[in-house]
């Protein structure tokens, strides 16, 4: 069996650590948002990508969902003690060994969706990780001030801002000549079933399905998305901020009408939001509270056999 996934950072990554898990057997090929790409100091930063490197690599920090375990912080404070900006982005010393390699990769002319896979011959995530695109794609946020209307980088906006000034528009720079990354369209097309893990629907999956021929492999096959949102709230983080930006409510209905039912053939919520329906879609309530690995398991499982039985 060949399963796609699409994935953004935290939630993407421990929803696929259960979908290793209970599908040992299955090829699985992810298809990772690098919209939150930046280069910082002269160094490219992939935090989607890696996030689901280390996460399925056993890397990661666990508490914090981001970032490498057993981490450290020397260069971050010399570089603060130069006074070089910025200083809100938290690189710690083992995590940048990784963008050191990858910017070394890109600047001798490799492609990211090879970088990924040398990377990832390291951390032996148990899946075939694919960037979106190999082409340069940022999102940005436009927003307003003290100094005026500006776009800002996703970044800058996420964690400097926390998401705390209103965005009144994403703009994702690049996407006209974006094309997706070798091997995207390909495990698409051969894919049995395609999930859609409870990842941040308009900055990660929904920055994935904008590149140019993405969304429209995706149509003819069976699509299975759990949702992000519990109850009115996102699980954690800022989603709420990104659906109010593009005018979305943050329920389980709106974000599964944002999908749609042409992209979207069944759809998973939790008990609260089990009233949840749309024409085409079929709609279960289920337990979707990543609690621990086990549990993620057994979303993944749900996920996947309402894929099974829909394809
Ligand atoms: P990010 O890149 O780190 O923001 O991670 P993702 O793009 O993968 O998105 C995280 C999204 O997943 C957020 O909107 C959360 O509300 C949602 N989320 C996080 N944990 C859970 C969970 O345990 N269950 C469900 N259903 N959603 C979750
Ligand atoms: N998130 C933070 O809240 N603060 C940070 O300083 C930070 C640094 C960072 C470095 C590498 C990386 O891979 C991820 C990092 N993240 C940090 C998480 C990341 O900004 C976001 O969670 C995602 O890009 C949003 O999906
Ligand atoms: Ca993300
Ligand atoms: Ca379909």
């Amino acid at each position: 069996m060949h399963i796609v996934s699409l994935a953004g950072g935290i939630g993407g990554a421990r929803f696929l650590r259960g979908l290793r898990a209970t599908a040992p057997d299955a090829s699985i090929t992810v298809i990772g948002n690098t919209g939150d790409d930046i280069t910082l100091f002269g160094l490219r930063v992939c935090p989607d990508l890696d996030t689901v490197m280390y996460t399925l690599g056993g890397g990661i920090n666990e508490e914090q969902g981001w970032g490498r375990t057993d981490e450290t912080h020397v260069v971050k404070e010399e570089l603060a003690a130069y006074g070089v900006e910025p200083q809100w982005f938290g690189l710690g010393d083992r995590d940048l060994a990784t963008h050191v390699v990858r910017s070394q990769m890109l600047e001798a002319g490799f492609p990211l969706s090879q970088i990924t896979r040398a990377l990832c011959t390291r951390w032996q995530p148990g899946v075939e990780l694919l960037p979106m695109t190999d082409d340069r794609c940022e999102t940005h946020v436009v927003i307003e001030d003290e100094q005026g209307r500006r776009a800002v980088h996703f970044q800058e906006w996420w964690i400097r801002l926390r998401a705390s000034v209103p965005a009144q528009e994403f703009a994702l720079v690049g996407l006209d000549t974006a094309k997706p990354a070798p091997g995207v369209l390909e495990a698409i097309e051969r894919a049995d079933v395609v999930i859609l893990p409870p990842s941040n629907p308009v900055v990660s999956i929904g920055t994935i399905l904008q590149i140019p021929g993405i969304r429209d492999a995706l149509l003819p096959k069976t699509v299975v998305g759990v949702s992000p949102i519990i109850g009115g709230a996102p699980v954690r983080g800022m989603a709420d901020a990104c659906l109010t930006a593009i005018g979305v409510e943050t329920t389980a209905q709106a974000v599964l009408e944002l999908y749609g039912s042409e992209l979207v053939d069944g759809w998973l919520v939790a008990d609260e939001d089990s009233g949840v329906a749309l024409d085409g879609v079929r709609v279960l309530a289920r337990p979707i509270l990543m609690h621990d690995a086990d549990a993620a398991a057994d979303i993944a499982r749900s996920a996947l056999d309402l894929a099974l039985e829909l394809a």
